[in-house]
């Protein structure tokens, strides 16, 4: 068996943007989108349609979460019950109120990855020093990509529908060409500086399966090669966004190395990644009416040091 090779092998010839937006850059290829690219994300809209694609935290069949998280345990602190026994707050006038709490990984649901989210050979997203994760991550933190927000012209790429099936396999891959391909299939292209937001409804399986899903966990998604990358790094892709919980094949096929485009296009040319997104009635309200572009807007929670954050996107046509 060949072995696998490391990342910094892999992608040794891999394009960079470090620097190109300065030595303290935080947010990547969204420097890509200006704001003529807000206005080309506005123009899209013809119905005024709202379509919001994060997952429910706490849903009663269960949370999609990357093995070794936990879905979000959410405590009930005060209800009406609170009143039945002695010590509850007393407010004048007699007021009562709710209150609760989530304890949850920052990237247990829907969710922007932070640049700073994964790193290899020592170094993450324009070349700080992989120390600086430690006890919070001082550089790349989620926080200033929930500064600046995310907002520009979305592009769904129904790759499932584009198949012709109800959700992609596991470990099933497809490449740039194949998002081109299922793009001239839709009737549009796609253009410079698009959000790709990809749909494999691969998450169906998690609520069809239970337990089982998890058994030799390889999700389907892109799969790595210089070619996509440099297609990525040429089209500016300021972000990508899927419905599934890692945005990439988990192990690669061809070098079995997990996760490299998570390398490749997060830490070394800035995308943003967006996962575990919803894109259910998006993608039936596209088949539709055949409109599979709209504004695209988003922005995580404001989380100090944090490798990700929770974020509902909406897409509006
Ligand atoms: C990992 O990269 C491990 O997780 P995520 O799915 O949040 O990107």
């Amino acid at each position: 068996m060949t072995e696998v090779p490391n990342m910094e092998e892999l992608l040794k010839d891999s394009p960079k943007n470090w620097g190109k937006w300065g030595p303290d850059d935080e947010i990547g290829a969204l420097n890509y989108l200006s704001a003529a690219e807000v206005l080309r994300g506005v123009s899209q809209i013809r119905s005024g349609e709202v379509f919001t694609l994060q997952r429910l935290i706490g849903d009663p069949k269960g949370d999609p979460v990357w093995p070794g998280r936990t879905p979000a345990e959410k405590t009930m602190i005060l209800d009406e019950s609170s009143w039945d026994v002695e010590g509850a707050p007393q407010f004048p006038g007699g007021l009562h109120y709710a209150d609760d709490k989530i304890n949850a990984f920052l990237q247990g649901s829907t969710q922007y990855d932070a640049l700073g989210h994964v790193w290899y050979g020592g170094q993450l997203w324009n070349g700080y020093d992989a120390r600086t994760t430690v006890g919070g991550l001082e550089k790349a933190s989620v926080a200033p990509i929930a500064e600046r927000g995310v907002v520009g012209r979305g592009i769904l790429l129904d790759m499932a529908r584009f198949r012709h099936k109800d959700n992609l396999d596991k470990a099933e891959v497809f490449t740039h060409e194949d998002l081109m391909a299922c793009a001239k299939s839709q009737g549009v292209e796609i253009e410079k500086r698009d959000i790709l937001v990809i749909r494999t409804n691969f998450l169906k399986l998690f609520f069809d399966q239970g337990a089982a899903f998890y058994e030799g966990f390889c999700e389907p998604g892109l799969v790595y090669s210089p070619e996509l990358v440099r297609w990525f790094q040429e089209m500016e892709i300021p972000n990508l966004v899927t419905d599934t919980i890692a945005n990439e094949v988990t192990f690669d096929p061809n070098n079995g190395t997990a996760l490299p485009l998570h390398c490749a296009l997060m830490r070394n040319l800035g995308v943003t990644l967006t996962e575990i997104c919803d894109l259910e009635k998006l993608a039936a309200d596209c088949a539709a009416d055949g409109q599979y572009t709209f504004l695209y807007a988003a922005a995580p929670l404001k989380v100090s040091k944090a490798s990700g954050s929770p974020v509902n996107p909406l897409a509006i046509k």
